[in-house]
């Protein structure tokens, strides 16, 4: 069932889960060509989770800021491209939530291990913020924190489990969010993990 929790904001609880195998062959192809890594941030710090990209465009941060890049940092080649299976998903997810036409050009991928989060903030690197963005929720669960227009609102907690589809648009697209601190777990899916795939129309 849809769960919407504002305008634009809409929670598809386990629209992933039917296709979870094909998702994780996917991400483990993904991560083959351009291994998981822990950037670092413009201020100097290592981040808890671990991203790869696919598409055309990957997100990446380094002590030169955030950006979204056509070539992985580490290998200097092009991102692997996206899986059809993501973007099938990312398009069906996006239209069911009143998005049509949902054409992903970036596909981030987070894994989360047992003590890792996400601070809050906005999702701001990317040209349209008319676009909306799809994130799956893959393996162990975690508590997403959906804030307010500004930091200072104390965000609600919104537990995500395996297979849970979020799409953020419209008047939702730069709501301050993050995910609180993974606890230990052992998915039958993932493991130890925690998977992420969120899909943006970068540029
Ligand atoms: C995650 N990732 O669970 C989340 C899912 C990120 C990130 O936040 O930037 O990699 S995407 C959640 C999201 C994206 C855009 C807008 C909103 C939430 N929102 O309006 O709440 O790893
Ligand atoms: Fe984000």
């Amino acid at each position: 069932h849809d769960q919407s929790l504002a305008p634009g904001a809409i929670i598809l609880s386990g629209f992933a889960r039917p296709i979870d195998s094909g998702l994780l062959t996917a991400v483990a192809e993904v991560a083959e060509a351009a291994p998981f890594r822990n950037m670092t941030t413009p201020g100097g710090w290592r981040m808890s989770v671990a991203m790869t990209n696919c598409g055309e465009a990957g997100w990446v941060t380094d002590r030169s800021g955030y950006r979204y890049d056509p070539r992985d940092p580490e290998t200097k080649t092009p991102w692997p491209a996206m899986p059809a299976v993501f973007r099938d998903l990312a398009a069906r997810a996006a239209d069911r939530a009143g998005f049509p036409g949902f054409q992903p050009d970036a596909c981030l991928i987070n894994r989360y291990a047992p003590g890792a989060k996400l601070s809050l903030h906005q999702d701001k690197d990317e040209a349209d913020f008319g676009q909306p963005i799809v994130s799956v929720s893959l393996g162990l669960p975690a508590t997403f924190l959906w804030g307010g227009t500004t930091r200072s609102e104390r965000p609600r907690r919104i537990r995500l489990t395996h297979g849970d589809i979020a799409v953020w648009g419209g008047p939702a697209r730069l709501t301050f969010h993050g995910v609180d601190t993974l606890r230990d777990g052992d998915h039958p899916a993932t493991g130890p993990f925690r998977y992420n795939l969120t899909f943006r129309r970068a540029r």
